[in-house]
């Protein structure tokens, strides 16, 4: 039996996953409410086919319990937030969540950690966390680290298809963890040690958010020269070894906009192009926001409460609002003493934020200029709705006329 701890965006699917390819499973999560919503039969965020999973895997038997197990295989899957002054990994869940499966396993138990780490992080906190309870490693307990790679949007998909890597300290426990991850996916699954796998998490993220950083920057200097930024690097795309990402109005989410700042906050004379790259990236919203204004100057606009910013979360048709973009740059509004922007996003049904619609037409007929700052499908399939409006279209995908870009 295996016990997934922590049943977020993360542990969710990798628990239902292992259930509906005929493994058993108990996922474990100490919100007691989460876990009753579960035991009800209701999943707790949008993703693609994971309705379908979640009923795949209670037909096949998967339990959900507040609980710790006895089991001799553990998955940790908890948040790993960072800290923003210091930069710095704060592993504080993962090691709690290891410390209470200690209080648990029997010996010779395999605790997997998926969460992302920096490098170094099981050697600075969990090794310590498992010997101080009196553990010899190795023997009593073993300790791999199996980063997750899915991407939210495609979480299923991803899951099934991606190649992995698992860290672990003994090849014969590697091998028997890649076995259980065998059990569902398809990609290619490599072993390696355990600082490896933790670096190569961080470092494929970083790579993505230096190359956004980068299209960001090539968006600025073509604003500056009034060139076409989408068409230079469509471009420069054909050729055979160069691959840019998209511009955008920032970047949000909690592994792109977070995981590179791990190496900047533990090597900050040696990791400079990252540093970099994440201050590009952090000051897109800011960027967004001055373009905003220059709009609204060009076009004789003076109300702000006209104008509204269509999208709340990190990025297309997900819930998921963490690090958002359109977040940071109301906060960037507020700290230039303005406020009135209007708000709308079709996964949100909470109200979270000030001046916020529920429905796409009633906020389109509050505002004269949207700010497309999510692309979700919903407005590329309304695209005739905005015939009216002044457009600011952060990800190039209005194909009306007259539409500003970043
Ligand atoms: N973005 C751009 N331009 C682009 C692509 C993305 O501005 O060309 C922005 C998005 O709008 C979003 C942010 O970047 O705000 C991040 O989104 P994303 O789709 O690039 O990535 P995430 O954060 O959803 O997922 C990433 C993935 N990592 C890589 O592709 C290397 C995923 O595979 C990881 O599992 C995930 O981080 C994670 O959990 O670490």
């Amino acid at each position: 039996m295996i016990n997934v701890i922590g049943l977020g965006y993360i542990g969710l699917p990798t628990a239902l996953m292992l259930a509906s390819h005929g493994i058993e499973v108990v996922g474990t999560d100490y919100n007691k409410e989460l876990v009753e919503t579960l035991r009800a039969g209701h999943t707790t965020f949008k993703e693609d086919g994971l309705d379908e999973l979640f009923q795949d895997a209670l037909n096949a038997g998967i339990k959900f319990s507040a609980e710790y197990q006895v089991t001799d295989t553990y998955i940790v899957s908890v948040p790993t937030p960072y800290d923003k002054f210091s930069k710095k990994v704060d592993a504080c869940y993962v090691v709690a969540a290891v410390k209470s499966v200690l209080e648990v396993a029997p010996k010779g138990a395999i605790i997997v950690v998926e969460s992302t780490v920096s490098p170094g992080t099981m050697e600075k906190f969990v090794r310590p966390a498992v010997e101080e309870a009196g553990f010899v490693i190795g023997e009593d307990i073993h300790l791999v680290h199996a980063p997750e790679r899915i991407i939210p949007g495609n979480m299923v998909y991803e899951l099934l298809h991606n190649n992995r890597t698992i860290g672990a300290d003994e090849r014969v426990i590697g091998e028997k963890i890649k076995e259980v991850y065998s059990s569902f996916c398809q990609g290619e699954i490599v072993v390696t040690d355990i600082k490896t796998a933790e670096m190569t998490k961080v470092v494929e993220n970083t790579f993505r958010a230096v190359n956004i950083a980068f299209a960001n920057e090539l968006a600025r200097i073509c604003r500056h020269d009034n060139m076409d930024v989408y068409e230079i690097i469509r471009i420069c795309n054909m050729h055979p070894r160069v691959n840019i990402l998209q511009p955008g109005p920032g970047v949000g989410g909690h592994c792109i906009s977070v995981d590179p700042w791990f190496l900047v906050g533990d090597y900050p004379s040696l990791a400079k192009v990252i540093d970099e790259s994440m201050k590009t990236n952090d000051s897109q919203p800011d960027f967004v926001l001055n373009r905003i204004y220059e709009i609204m100057k060009e076009k004789g606009m003076t109300d702000v409460k006209r104008v509204g910013l269509y999208g709340l979360t990190y990025k297309e048709n997900v819930d998921d609002m963490r690090e958002s973009p359109t977040l940071q740059l109301l906060e960037s509004q507020e700290r230039h003493l303005a406020t009135g922007l209007k708000v709308y996003d079709p996964f949100i049904t909470k109200d979270v934020v000030d001046n916020q619609y529920h429905n796409l037409n009633e906020f389109l007929a509050d505002i004269d200029m949207v700010v497309i700052m999510v692309k979700h499908n919903e407005i590329k399939d309304n695209v005739e709705k905005l015939k009216d409006k002044v457009i600011l279209d952060c990800h190039n995908i209005i194909k009306l006329p007259g539409v500003y870009h970043i």
